[in-house]
């Protein structure tokens, strides 16, 4: 007789039904093995012979064997609850299987769990074992060991996450019991359409003075020499513009210019739209960006909450003056990155770059290898926020500013931009991309500038805008 066969293993699955309305990111599923119920290890059990007995559980009764009575000895319960933030104490996982918070996680974030409840019917002890496991079957590692009544994860990416506790119960029959769901991790909840808040929120920056630029012994040559930069308050959008902001202004944007001075920075005289710009109609624009390719679709997708890029210094400027906007000044930017006068290495303080702050290098999935799921929804790297509030700063895209492309002169910027239009037509661009994997290019002073007429993957933008009197 081979007791410890498969088939002398009475198994039972019950699937738990999510409650309606929450139920597409959650499944959960229970599990219990009980090993060895009837026969195996027989005499160091309490056993009831059945021959006769009539007691038996009905698996062991069908095989017509002497068996252990099962009954007096049930199987452990393992319960999960978790928490999507740091729990306050040791009770503070409000969330179950059945539970499910409102809103998933998100990648970078950090998910509790807890095998507290977890319990053995007749009150022995019971020790857990946890797993996490990503949609590629990868486990992930759990703080502080997978034993741990408590742990927790981080999941990395947008996805599915098998996470399972398997409870054993400390002496008796040892029966093993387990609970597995799947939690699915989505992009940050800036809206799915791209565009309603908080994708198109603003977020304030002070007025005040900063030293811009890179000291004699950092940074390239061309942030230097470091000099004193004034700005007055703006906005600035607090996202990089998506896919369906643009898609809004490409459906509205009947016209093929704009009037002389729109777009203009209040402050600086000649800094706004020029009629010789006219001319480009919302269909070009579109087949432009189509050729180009990037998060762009030509019909509303998946991608409307990812940056915009592949529009031209131009394309980027009538987005924002449709907006009732207009590009940030080369100064504004580093204003706002830099913290205005802490100085701030990076727009998140001095720390060095991490995937966690910045999307950058083709990281973003975790694989080497470059592909679309390297440049998620604007706003994904919560942790690599500005002083003022402003995400993916850098990393993400490029951005266009309103200056054009050329060397410090040391002078004193009040309110300045550089609007002397060189041959090549190049404009400043700031902040770094998903794809380029110098972590140097995402300090708040790099800089860079290309023709304003050449598209690009990695190049979008942000507007930003003087607020009025009244609404400061
Ligand atoms: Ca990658
Ligand atoms: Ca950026």
């Amino acid at each position: 007789m081979d007791t410890g066969s498969p088939d002398r293993r009475l198994k039972r699955a019950a699937k738990i039904q999510p409650p309606g309305g929450s139920g597409f990111w959650v499944h959960a599923m229970a599990t219990l093995v009980l090993f060895d119920g009837c026969l195996s290890d027989i005499a160091s059990k309490p056993s009831l012979d059945c021959v006769g007995g009539g007691t038996c559980d009905a698996g062991c009764a069908q095989q017509g064997d002497a068996c252990a009575q099962v009954t007096v000895d049930l199987p452990p319960v393992p319960r999960i609850r978790f928490q999507l933030q740091t729990p306050r104490d040791d009770g503070d996982y409000p969330y179950a299987p059945t539970i499910p918070p409102l809103d998933a996680p998100t990648p970078r974030s950090t998910v509790y769990l807890s095998a507290a409840d977890s319990s053995d019917p007749e009150g022995k002890a019971i020790s857990v074992f946890w797993n996490v496991q990503d949609s590629t079957g990868r486990y992930l590692s759990l703080d502080p060991n997978p034993g741990a009544f408590r742990v927790s994860f981080s999941p990395s990416f947008v996805g599915s996450y098998a996470i399972t506790l398997e409870v054993l119960e400390q002496g008796g029959l040892r029966q093993i019991a387990q609970a597995m769901f799947t939690l699915v991790v989505l992009a940050h909840p800036c809206a799915a359409d791209g565009y309603s808040p908080p994708c198109s929120d603003e977020s304030a920056v002070p007025g005040g003075t900063f030293m811009a630029g890179s000291a004699d012994d950092m940074g390239f040559a061309n942030e230097r020499p470091r000099h004193s930069a004034t700005v007055a308050p703006f906005l600035m959008d607090k996202y990089e513009v998506t896919v369906g902001r643009f898609r809004r202004f490409l459906d509205a944007y009947a016209d093929a210019g704009f009037a002389e001075g729109a777009g203009a920075h209040p402050l600086i005289s000649g800094s706004g739209w020029q009629s010789a710009w006219d001319g480009e109609r919302s269909s070009d624009i579109r087949f432009s960006i189509s050729e180009c390719g990037g998060a762009w679709t030509p019909d509303v997708g998946d991608s409307e909450a990812r940056p915009i890029g592949c529009v031209t210094w131009y394309q980027a400027f009538a987005f924002c003056i449709w907006e009732g906007k207009r590009l940030p000044t080369e100064a504004e930017w580093e204003y706002a990155a830099s913290g205005g006068d802490e100085q701030r290495t990076y727009p998140w303080g001095n720390d060095p770059p991490s995937q966690e702050r910045a999307v950058y290098g083709c990281l973003f999935d975790g694989l080497m290898q470059c592909s679309d799921a390297d440049l998620p929804p604007v706003g994904s790297v919560p942790a690599g926020a500005g002083r003022f509030g402003h995400l993916d700063l850098a990393g993400s895209l490029w951005e266009w500013t309103l200056d054009v492309s050329g060397t410090y002169t040391g002078e004193a910027c009040d309110n300045c931009a550089n609007l002397a239009v060189a041959a090549d037509e190049a404009r400043v661009f700031r902040g770094g991309d998903f794809k380029f994997d110098d972590p140097s290019s995402l300090r708040s002073a790099f800089r860079y500038g290309f023709d304003a007429k050449f598209p690009d993957q990695v190049r979008g933008f942000r507007c930003a805008r003087t607020p009025t009197p009244s609404a400061q």
